[in-house]
């Protein structure tokens, strides 16, 4: 069992690492920025998943410093990227239940230098069921100062359209799941179909998670998705290993 102790540990002794994973435009493939995702190397248990560890933290009360600690070093990991690449953070529904949250970020983004429309969010279906009216609150701050928010993950939870009407999402985020059996289920491919057709028309872009053949990323160039991400395009990598990428077609 992970244990709370060995999480502080991992805080307190910089066992833990962000790896950032490119987006990229659709159609012409060109980089447009990196998903930061966060890794943790246990010292006698090895690599463990942020499945695991993320709901340890929020349990444990660690989600707000591990999130705080996620966004200050992928803010400044950004800030030294061309001005045209951005940075998805993803934060979790426990880190809207303090009010500061949105003053926090604006904050990282001063003490960094990151500019806000540098800066996108990503946020699960789960969120918006809690507290509407406080999460609302909260996301238009941030929107309002420039912030992109981006909704993760989209189809597999309670998804709701009024969701889409009600919060100010620049990127909606397909699930992989549904990339995956694309080719194998007309049904995920309609869904698809349809999901990027809602997003044309409510002007939000539209995301393709897990994209992994030339095949997937062929469908998704016939059906004029906007973005893409995958193991096709690229692996999540150490900041050390983001060269080639970040100058690749910028
Ligand atoms: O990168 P990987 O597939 O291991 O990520 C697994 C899950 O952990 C994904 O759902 C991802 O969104 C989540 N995750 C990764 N990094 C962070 C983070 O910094 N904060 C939060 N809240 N979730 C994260
Ligand atoms: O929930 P979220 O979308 O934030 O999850 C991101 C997770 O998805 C990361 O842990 C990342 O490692 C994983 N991932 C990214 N691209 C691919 C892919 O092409 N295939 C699979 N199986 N997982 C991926
Ligand atoms: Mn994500
Ligand atoms: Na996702």
């Amino acid at each position: 069992r992970l244990l709370e102790r060995d999480l502080r540990q991992a805080l307190a002794e910089e066992q833990l690492r962000v790896h950032y994973q490119p987006l990229a435009d659709c159609g012409g493939g060109k980089i447009v920025g990196f998903e930061a995702l966060v890794r943790w190397t246990h010292p006698v248990r090895g690599p463990i998943s942020p499945v695991q560890f993320i709901p340890l933290a929020e349990e444990c009360g660690l989600i707000m410093p591990l999130g705080a600690w996620v966004m200050r070093r992928a803010c400044t990991d950004a800030a030294t990227w061309p001005d045209d690449k951005l940075v998805a953070v993803n934060l979790s529904p426990a880190q809207f239940r303090h009010a500061d949250l949105a003053k926090e970020i604006l904050a990282v983004l001063k003490e960094t230098g990151l500019p806000a429309n540098r800066l996108e969010l990503e946020v699960t279906e789960s969120l918006l069921i809690d507290d509407p009216d406080r999460v609302l609150a909260t996301l238009q701050v941030l929107k309002e100062a420039g912030v992109r928010i981006s909704l993760d993950d989209f189809g597999t939870g309670y998804s709701s359209l009024s969701y889409l009407q009600r919060f100010p999402f620049d990127k909606i985020k397909i699930d992989r799941s549904f990339v995956s059996q694309m080719e194998k289920n007309a049904d995920s491919m309609s869904i698809i179909r349809a999901v990027i057709a809602l997003g044309k028309s409510l002007r939000i872009k539209v995301t393709a998670e897990g994209v992994e053949s030339a095949s997937q990323l062929n469908l998704l160039q016939q059906e004029n998705c906007d973005l893409v991400q995958g193991y096709l395009l690229g692996k999540p990598m150490a900041k050390e290993d983001l060269g080639k990428m970040l100058s690749i077609a910028s």
